[in-house]
């Protein structure tokens, strides 16, 4: 590693302690040296607040240093617009800093090179590209929908060794270990919201809120429910905070969830089910970066065929179960040519479990 990818690494480890509080931001550190020393460190505070350049301009100053004549290495290009908070291009360039160094360019419209450009007219030195792939990888959420107006979607499934979710009789608790089912809270942490089903709802009752983290505020809870058969006593929606997607309009029942603090959206398809493409849409509309979906073996599989996911993330335990309930409720195939293929991108053992992210495309 070269010094500056040394320092990066730095940043990029201070970006992560925003992971579960900055969203619709993307969670970016900054470092800033001078003589070969850290003066300062920041990361990217809740909306609102402050940018990692400005916390790490401010530690430095808590600290007694100057930051004239100091190098900045910050994992994402600082901000040129004025959004909720002045653009850190500015501040960069009022401080004095002789270098900005950044692992990546913001795809953010409003910004797209322009902090860079602005650092450089001002005569400070620019350079962009130090580990890229993990600054990438930390906000591929907040990427995605930058240039796609959708949400980076992240099916979860646990399961036996033989890829059964469940017993038959339904029984699934617990399937994999003590550990990976904290791992999984992680990533339902770092969701802007949470996916699931009726049949899940009806089954299970779960709460989908995040226990293993602490969190300043859930996820949204987000229920595909065609034919709004939700009952208002339903877990989920204790606390408020839920969106729901139904197929049907039943003004009574809308009423009724909605007086739980829940909102009512009605997305249809031709053949009477939610238009599941127009909810990842609609999600990306309202800033959801990462979804997390953990939904039965039919919805799971009908967000498959429709091209809604774009990464399974899968625990699976060292057990086989023999027949019992699958990951995905999907039609048997005729040829191996119509399999959907994808491309395991990263494998870890959690606990006693392994942990595999597989990706679409
Ligand atoms: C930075 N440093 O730490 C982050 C940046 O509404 P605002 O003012 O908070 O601006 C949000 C946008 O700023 C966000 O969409 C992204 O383009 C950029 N995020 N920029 O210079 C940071 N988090
Ligand atoms: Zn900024």
């Amino acid at each position: 590693m070269t010094q500056a990818e040394m320092l990066m690494s730095q940043a990029l480890r201070l970006a992560e302690k925003g992971l579960f509080s900055c969203a619709p931001n993307p969670a970016v550190g900054c470092v800033i040296v001078k003589d070969g020393q850290v003066i300062g460190e920041g990361f990217t505070q809740p909306p609102g607040g402050n940018h990692a350049e400005i916390q790490a301009m401010a530690d430095a100053a808590a600290k007694g240093h100057d930051v004239r004549g100091a190098t900045v290495y910050v994992t994402l290009e600082p901000c040129s617009h004025f959004g909720r908070t002045p653009p850190c291009a500015d501040a960069l360039v009022r401080a004095g800093v002789a270098k900005v160094v950044a692992a990546m360019i913001d795809p953010n419209p409003l910004v797209a090179g322009q902090g860079m450009a602005r650092l450089q007219a001002a005569g400070i030195a620019v350079e962009s590209g130090v580990l890229e792939g993990p600054a990438r990888e930390l906000n591929i959420g907040f990427f995605t929908r930058m240039q796609s107006g959708k949400p980076w979607v992240r099916l979860k499934v646990a399961a036996s060794l033989d890829g059964k979710t469940a017993l038959h009789n339904g029984l699934s608790q617990w399937i994999t270990s003590q550990a990976a089912r904290d791992d999984g809270h992680m990533w339902r942490a770092r969701a802007g919201a949470i996916l699931t089903g009726i049949g899940t709802i009806k089954e299970d009752n779960p709460q989908l809120t995040v226990r293993a983290v602490q969190l300043a505020r859930q996820p949204l809870r987000v229920i595909v429910d065609s034919k709004l058969s939700i009952s208002p006593d339903a877990k989920i929606l204790v606390g408020g905070g839920n969106l729901i997607f139904s197929a049907v309009v039943d003004a009574e029942k809308q009423a009724q969830l909605e007086q739980k603090g829940a909102e009512v959206v009605v997305l249809p398809n031709s053949s009477g089910k939610v238009d599941l493409p127009q909810v990842i849409l609609e999600l990306g509309k309202r800033q959801i970066n990462e979804l997390h979906v953990e939904a039965g073996s039919k919805l799971n599989a009908s967000l498959i065929r429709e091209g809604c996911v774009d990464e399974l993330l899968v625990y699976l335990a060292p057990a086989i179960l023999g027949d019992g309930r699958g990951m995905f409720d999907l039609p048997a195939l005729t040829t191996l040519q119509d399999k959907f293929s994808l491309k395991f991108h990263e494998i870890k053992q959690v606990g006693e479990d392994l942990r595999i992210l597989a990706r679409f495309h």
